[in-house]
């Protein structure tokens, strides 16, 4: 969802309060109380009758944790790394931030990474997605948006560092992001979110009609754009099927609208699934055509109202879906989440494929079942028993329903297929069980994701934490098992099981993170493993040293005011955790140096003088003896 200026007016979103929104639930039971009993008064599930407690949730100190959780760290523009069950953070990824602590932004690796996107300090973090291989979390790679600056990123899983990130061009804000399964992860779907002219060059400033957006794909091992399909409607979430055909995106604003109330106005707008592999032949057969000075093959898939073209299906859904979400361990269906309608639209794979092959007249005979769930229903989740969990922002709830009863009370018989409703605190975004995108999907956990706390914690003036909840649900009754709180704003998460994840507890020698610094060292000469030496050349001074605790291999050396200086640390330390620092004082440089790592900088020494520098990592008992002086003469 958006920005906190944006909350209070979803809270009083004109048309839910109408008559064309049901009031009551369909199913049978219905736990929904008033907005405000959603917000304000909480606890009811605390005193539901449920199964006993179970303690399994409980990782005592010293203990390991069973997942990986992987969040989006929202305006932070970073990624969290999570231990669940028991909710610890273990770890901050920087992607598109600046990050103090490890130097991103700051040294010579990172702004290669950052590239001329790096000009921007911000990101906006929505939809972490870890590899697949054969569906299944292969540990290679973790992919994020940045819906503040229209990239996309990737973050090596062996190290956790992001080592990609390519900004989509053509369209403006990444929001929806997902990830080819079978056979394995070789693409990356991004969708834009805002509708712009085409090229956006100030043409068209004041044609709405004339604004568009693209569905864009990436090369997973490249990171380079290799197609991009023009749609009808603003891309929201997306998710991919489990044969490798099919990507499937929600779609607001079927009217291209540029103000709330005509956003709002159609009483349909769309789920579009776009046929991978029609579109990957016709880039193969050139019948594509380019935008303005990108190169990108670009396929125009608009045509909503035939009800899709060859490459694009429209699916007819109530007003405003958000979430789309592929249910596992099969991918038979997948279910777009109403938003502004409480109901969620099961759409079954198989019948997309019936309708590209000709066999379905209208596009809604996709659609198998349109359970009604409650109010704001946002994202949906699944256990490993045919249940699903759709998120509801303004009942504040998690429901969840049973797939295979939602399609039997679509068909006509009387059966109730919700299973079970809890309260959340609260109005929740995303949620996510445990393995819930993959063949492995286990029914064990689920990470509610709350957008507010109000009184859930102590409170830290105006600015809340959200409150990242964890769900036990593996018995017939869900089961709230912890509150944590969360910086802002995480949007989506995942859990990847422990063992899938397989780290580097050094880095190796031959990193390709530090491969062009290592590159640099053999022109000049240097022997990064062994070698102290200051290479001067012209303007420039390379400055080379290592670091083995508690000593920088260089405790002083000289410049002359104006120099471009360039140091390179080597962390000769092999022991796993011994990691240093370097911060040079007053020059806004920090940065990172782990085991077996090189790291590097490169700065004007604008200022005669000396000037210290330190190891800010506490790596031994003289750490704070462990640095040295950078001599600038006038
Ligand atoms: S979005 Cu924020 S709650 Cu960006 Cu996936 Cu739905
Ligand atoms: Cu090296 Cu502290």
């Amino acid at each position: 969802m958006g920005s906190r200026a944006n909350r209070g007016r979803i809270l009083i979103l004109p048309g839910l309060e109408s008559a064309n929104v049901p009031r009551r639930c369909g199913g049978g039971r219905c736990g929904r109380r008033g907005l405000a009993g959603g917000i304000f008064s909480g606890g009811a599930s605390a005193s539901r009758p449920g199964r006993p407690l179970e303690k399994d949730h409980h990782v005592a100190p010293g203990e390991l944790d069973t997942y990986y959780g992987f969040w989006s760290g929202g305006q932070s523009g970073e990624v969290r790394v999570f231990g669940i069950p028991s909710m610890r953070e273990l770890m901050r990824i920087p992607v598109f931030n600046f990050d103090s602590a490890t130097g991103w932004g700051i040294t010579n690796e990172s702004k290669r990474v950052l590239g001329e996107g790096g000009a921007f300090l911000n990101g906006d973090t929505h939809h972490p997605k870890v590899s697949y291989t054969d569906a299944r979390y292969d540990g290679r790679w973790c992919f994020i948006n940045d819906k503040a600056n229209t990239r996309v990123a990737r973050i090596r899983l062996d190290i956790m560092r992001t080592d990609k990130i390519t900004t989509i061009p053509n369209v403006q804000s990444i929001h929806a992001l997902t990830l080819q399964r079978v056979p394995k992860t070789e693409r990356v779907y991004a969708g834009g979110e805002m509708i712009i002219p085409l090229p956006n060059d100030g043409r068209h400033l004041e044609n709405p009609k004339e604004y568009w957006t693209l569905m864009s794909a990436l090369d997973a091992e490249t990171m380079e754009v290799v197609w991009q399909v023009i749609v009808d409607g603003n891309l929201d979430n997306a998710d991919t099927d489990y044969t490798g055909k099919y990507l499937a995106a929600s779609c607001y604003n079927s009217e291209r609208g540029v103000t709330l109330p005509e956003m709002m106005g159609p009483e349909r707008d769309w789920a579009v699934v776009f046929n991978l592999p029609a579109i990957e032949q016709a880039v193969r057969d050139g019948k594509y055509t380019t935008i303005g000075d990108s190169k990108v093959p670009v396929i125009d898939g608009r045509g909503a109202a035939q009800g899709g073209t060859e490459y694009t299906l429209y699916i007819p859904v109530p007003r405003s879906p958000h979430g789309i979400n592929t249910a596992p361990p099969d991918g038979k269906y997948f279910v777009a989440s109403g938003k502004l309608s409480p109901t969620c639209t099961v759409v079954e794979w198989a019948k997309v494929d019936d309708w590209f092959a000709g066999k379905l007249n209208d596009p809604r005979d996709t659609v198998v079942a349109e359970p009604e769930v409650g109010l704001g229903p946002l994202h949906t989740t699944y256990d490993n028993r045919g249940n699903a969990y759709t998120s509801l922002f303004l009942d504040s709830q998690v429901v969840k329903w049973n797939i295979a009863d939602a399609i039997r009370a679509y068909n006509g018989e009387s059966v109730n297929y919700i299973r079970d409703r809890v309260d959340v605190h609260y109005q929740i975004g995303h949620l996510k069980a445990s393995l819930a995108c993959s063949r492995d999907v286990d029914g064990k956990y689920l990470a509610a994701l709350s957008k507010f706390s109000k009184d859930r914690f102590l409170p830290v003036g105006p600015f809340h934490p959200e409150n990242d909840q964890l769900i036990d649900i593996s018995g017939d009754k869900m089961k709230i098992v912890h509150d944590g709180p969360t910086y802002a704003e995480p949007h989506d998460a995942l859990m990847v099981r422990a063992d899938q994840i397989r780290t580097k507890q050094i880095y190796d020698r031959d990193d390709p993170f530090f491969a062009e610094t290592v590159a640099m060292a053999k022109r000049d000469g240097v022997v990064l493993e062994r070698d102290n030496k200051v290479i001067r050349d012209g303007n420039k001074v390379r400055v080379y040293m290592t670091s083995l605790a508690p000593n920088f291999g260089i405790t002083d050396f000289k410049v002359k005011k104006g120099q471009e200086v360039t140091i390179v640390v080597t962390n000769l330390d092999e022991i796993e955790d011994v990691s240093h620092g370097f911060c040079l004082v007053n020059h806004g440089i920090n940065f990172e140096i782990h085991p077996q790592q090189t790291s590097s900088v490169t700065f004007v020494a604008d200022k005669p003088g000396v000037h210290w520098y330190y190891c800010s990592w506490f790596c031994h008992a003289l750490h704070m003896e462990m640095n040295g002086r950078m001599l600038v003469e006038a």
